[in-house]
């Protein structure tokens, strides 16, 4: 089948079942094919493509609500419902979201990027449908990583207790969040798939048993069944649970959807499938190399990601330095909520598993667990994206620096993300972590700059320590580590000037060193790498007669542009002429940062422009 000619799912009503296999066999080379030129994620949407080819075919999207947790498996979901002309631009600047998006398609009717908000998504719109006729059967997808989350849980027990709006909700198994699955869900899961043993032994076994012997095994059985399919677990918190099934056989899929349909009380359906399915290099891999994906080689599976000898990612540099630290502390623990791939710390996971926690997605109790290791006095590392702390700021508020706890954070992927785009910006967490008492920031401009910062930061007394890096290569060299130079907090003048003072942080002060010295301008630039506590000294120094321009790879409302201009506001020092460049009360949508920076006016060229516009002005 042409899938470029697919406009809606309703045509797969009529399909059989073998022509519905025959599909999914075209859609995964479609998928292969296609993120291989884009990059996305792969391996979670291989796994769920007769899951979501069932779904369309039982249920009546967008009457039926399908609610897709994270969005990042929804590819089969977007191909189904119109949109594979659209694969070309996936991810890329104003083209198709890697995630679920409302005003992309009608089917899509709740999005996220961050995980485990598909139950209390459906929750809303089953309470949404007393009111609303429009809405039919309500079905949440969400994964086994995702159901580990506190929010999942929490929806989970609430809908339990709410029979009446009878939710379905897909328990799509692959043993798998990114990486390997941690905790004891995933443990029980494994009793739960064990089930699928015991049932077709059950059935063998009745054959051999005298008739009079029945009664009793049954008895036996029971808690036999008890103790091997934990089935109590959903059966307890008020479901009726159906599984485990092969989530890639079709036609069981279809016919325990069709009862689902008819069943009248909270369901759980649970599907197992395999990550990567059909694609070999993802179906072996267990790191989640192949969850997210760059563009890669289809034929001998190597990512076309083109790394100079001396450059790393900023996660790996600070992955290396962990390692160097972890060899020379005893009392130490890195923690990471789920991201050891994404955060570079496969191999430190493997070199000191003494000293890693893998809390699963669990931002909060990653959080408040590193609060009371410090106060315990073993002071942890905790490696989190930008946009999941985000997930547990009352955490690193009431837990963490109000105890003056000294965890040091690494916050990855901060600023502009690239094609995940507006769920995942990193441009948040400055104004949330800066009004915070007791809290430290930084945000070092280079791998050298980042070395001694995090030196300084193991030594730091007195709350919280957050070191900011982007999602970025750079260069790097070993012997950088065996320094002993430190870096507290401080800003520093990068080129002298008198006509305008330019405060910036991060890769910008060095894209605004290059083009101030070749525009010919004396500019002032000051490299603000601590976002607090501020230089006063150095701000003490700013020439307020002349311009100032702030620029920020970061929200602007509460911002370092706005702490400045209150900071010399209060010194009767306000500037004659000022600006704070940074992304003005807004989402940001997908695209490279190069992209997103021109486009918003937020790039080097557009600062020197600032700048000149202010002092012509004047
Ligand atoms: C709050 C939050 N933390 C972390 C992530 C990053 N993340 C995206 S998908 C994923 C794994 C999800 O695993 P699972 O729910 O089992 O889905 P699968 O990809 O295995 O299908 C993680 C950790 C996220 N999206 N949101």
């Amino acid at each position: 089948m042409n899938l470029y000619e697919i406009k809606d799912p309703s045509f797969l009503k009529s399909a059989t079942v073998p022509e519905c296999v025959e599909l999914a066999s075209e859609i995964r080379t479609f998928l292969i094919e296609n993120v291989a030129k884009t990059g996305g994620h792969l391996s979670s949407n291989l796994g769920v493509v007769e899951l979501t080819i069932a779904l369309h075919r039982m249920f009546d999207s967008p009457k039926d609500r399908l609610v897709f947790d994270v969005g990042h498996q929804g590819y089969v979901h977007k191909i189904l419902t119109g949109r594979a002309g659209d694969f070309p631009r996936l991810r890329k600047i104003d083209g198709l979201s890697g995630f679920l998006k409302r005003d992309e398609s009608v089917h899509d009717v709740f999005e996220a990027g961050h995980s485990s908000t598909s139950l209390a998504a459906a929750a809303g719109m089953l309470f949404a449908k007393r009111h609303n006729r429009d809405i039919g059967h309500v079905v949440a997808v969400i994964g086994d990583g995702a159901l580990a989350n506190g929010m999942a849980l929490e929806s989970l027990n609430f809908l339990g207790h709410h029979p009446e709006l009878n939710p379905v909700i897909i328990l799509n198994d692959n043993e798998m969040s990114i990486s390997e699955n941690v905790g004891h869900l995933a443990r029980m899961m494994t009793k739960l798939r064990m089930k699928r043993s015991y049932r077709s032994f059950r059935r063998r076994a009745a054959k051999l048993v005298p008739r009079f012997l029945r009664k009793l095994t049954t008895k036996i059985e029971k808690r036999v069944k008890g103790f091997l399919t934990g089935t109590t677990y959903f059966e307890s918190l008020g479901y009726r649970y159906f599984g485990p099934l092969d989530g890639h056989d079709l036609k069981s899929l279809c016919k325990a959807f069709e009862v689902v349909k008819k069943n009248p009380e909270p369901t759980v359906i649970h599907v197992r499938t395999k990550k990567g399915k059909g694609y070999p290099p993802a179906e072996e891999d267990n790191r989640g190399r192949w969850h997210g994906v760059p563009p890669f080689d289809i034929g001998n599976g190597t990512f076309k990601k083109p790394l100079g000898d001396d450059t790393r990612s900023y996660s790996a540099i600070v992955a290396r330095y962990l390692d160097d630290h972890a060899g020379k502390n005893e009392a130490f623990y890195v923690l990471t909520p789920a991201m050891t791939e994404g955060s570079a710390l496969t191999d430190f996971r493997e070199r000191h598993p003494d000293k890693f926690i893998d809390t699963g997605i669990a931002e909060a109790t990653a959080v408040t667990l590193a609060g009371s290791l410090a106060l315990a006095g073993v002071r942890p590392f905790v490696s989190i994206y930008s946009t999941f702390l985000q997930r547990a700021y009352d955490q690193v508020l009431h837990d963490v620096a109000r105890q003056k706890a000294p965890v040091v954070f690494g916050v990855d992927r901060s600023g502009v993300v690239g094609g995940d785009g507006e769920t995942h910006q990193g441009i948040y967490d400055i104004p949330m972590l800066t009004h915070i008492p007791h809290v430290t920031i930084a945000h070092p401009r280079n791998a050298r700059e980042l070395t001694r910062i995090l030196r300084h930061a193991f030594t730091h007394e007195g709350g919280p320590f957050f070191v900011r890096y982007p999602k970025m290569e750079v260069r790097f060299e070993e012997s950088w580590l065996d320094e002993d130079e430190t870096t507290p907090p401080s800003w520093e003048e990068i080129l002298p000037g008198n006509e305008a003072t330019v405060i910036a942080f991060g890769e910008m002060v060095n894209e605004l060193e290059k083009r101030i010295m070749a525009s010919g301008l004396s500019i002032r630039l000051l490299d603000a790498r601590y976002l607090k506590p501020l230089d006063e000294d150095l701000l003490q120094s700013v020439d307020t007669d002349k311009t100032v321009v702030v620029h920020e790879e970061s929200t602007l409302p509460g911002g370092l542009g706005e702490r400045i201009l209150s900071h010399l506001a209060a010194r009767n020092r306000t500037p004659r002429r000022f600006r704070a460049m940074g992304f003005n009360d807004m989402y940001v949508g997908q695209g490279s940062r190069k992209e997103i920076l021109v486009r918003e006016n937020l790039d080097a060229d557009s600062v020197i422009a600032t700048v000149k516009r202010l002092r012509d002005a004047s």
